[in-house]
């Protein structure tokens, strides 16, 4: 890992939030929010505030020497009708969501919210110009996300009757066809670890091992956590054999990632106020970094401790604020999917 070149999250344009499969992945102090903004935009004061921090998080990516690229603005707020649902658009932050570059290969994940469906349009124009300079492209098998991929039953109201269903692998969305996010899965050379989630089901990991296969190996992973969608602020991969394992989610097959000899950091509590909004996720974005190579990370600049971590550790910070734009449900590593990197493909899990 050397250089970094990244498609940075436009928050440009239109956004809207959709309430409908929001909350199972959201926190109930939450949910008055979504009945008030639900098919609206975001709030515009905060917005604004987050577009201006995620400028400046792309001139300082800049400065560092990476190639930044920004997704088309577009009209989220579009009304669209399949044979199987009607919906709006969410946003075109983050493309770490929905794509995921393995060797020369984009892949577009096939997602699971319907307000994320046609999320895809924002990064065509960057994704045609690599083909074109190139890179493989492959779309992966488009869900109908008709009724019978949410499970109606699914237990909201209830913490614990999630955690039941999440020792079983159980989720709000069912195994009717595959849906994932790519943000579910993590690389690590030719390891490839992801976790079945509340927007990733078992026949989307499948899918991609199966895609993958036999030059990548796909795990499957598993976290103490009732509510999880996304990897990247459970166990965030930060370097060979090094990993961010939350201490709030532990991982169930730790182990095996012990045994191949991996250093496995706990980071510190995040220090974000509780007053502060975030809308859709939890206060673990403090661990959600982007790692530019080996040796830099960049990080919040108000995560003091999780930025004494990175220096013990000899990685230098680069320091940036985001606190608006975290409210979006996203840190530095949600917020950007990085295209091309240096180096060579290894084998860090033998
Ligand atoms: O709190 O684990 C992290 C990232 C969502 N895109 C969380 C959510």
């Amino acid at each position: 890992m050397l250089r970094v070149r990244c498609l940075r999250g436009g928050s440009r344009g239109a956004e809207a939030v959709h309430y409908i499969g929001s909350r199972a992945n959201t926190y109930e102090k939450y949910w008055t929010f979504y009945q008030k903004y639900g098919g609206h935009y975001f709030p515009k004061d905060h917005l604004k505030k987050a577009v201006a921090e995620i400028e400046e998080m792309c001139n300082i990516l800049k400065m560092e020497g990476v190639t930044v690229r920004r997704p088309d603005t577009i009209d989220w707020s579009l009304k669209y009708k399949t044979p199987d649902f009607e919906s709006t658009g969410l946003y075109g932050a983050m493309p770490r969501d929905i794509l995921i570059v393995v060797g020369n290969e984009i892949i577009e994940a096939p997602m699971a919210w319907r307000a994320r469906f046609f999320e895809y349009r924002a990064y065509r124009a960057i994704i045609k110009d690599y083909f074109r300079r190139g890179a493989k492209w492959t779309t992966a098998p488009k869900p109908t996300m008709a009724d019978e991929l949410y499970d109606q039953d699914y237990p909201i109201h209830s913490v614990e009757d999630r955690h039941k269903l999440a020792a079983q692998g159980k989720f709000v969305t069912t195994e009717f066809e595959p849906c994932f996010d790519a943000a579910d899965f993590i690389r690590a050379g030719r390891d490839i670890f992801a976790q079945r989630s509340q927007v990733t089901n078992y026949m989307g990991i499948e899918w991609m091992r199966k895609h993958l296969a036999p030059d990548y190996r796909v795990h499957i992973i598993s976290f103490k956590d009732p509510n999880p969608m996304h990897i990247d602020a459970t166990f965030n991969i930060i370097g060979p054999g090094l990993v961010l394992s939350n201490p709030d989610r532990p991982c169930h097959q730790i182990d095996l990632f012990k045994k191949a000899g991996w250093t496995i950091v706990t980071p510190p509590i995040p220090v974000i106020p509780d007053d502060h909004p975030l809308w859709m996720s939890s206060k673990w974005l403090s661990m959600n970094v982007l790692m530019l190579d080996e040796k830099r990370v960049m990080v919040d600049a108000n995560e003091v401790p999780i930025q004494k971590m990175f220096e013990k550790l000899g990685i230098s910070t680069i320091k940036v604020n985001i606190r608006n734009a975290n409210s979006l449900g996203g840190g530095f590593h949600c917020w950007t999917c990085d295209v091309r990197r240096r180096g060579t493909l290894q084998s860090y899990f033998d």
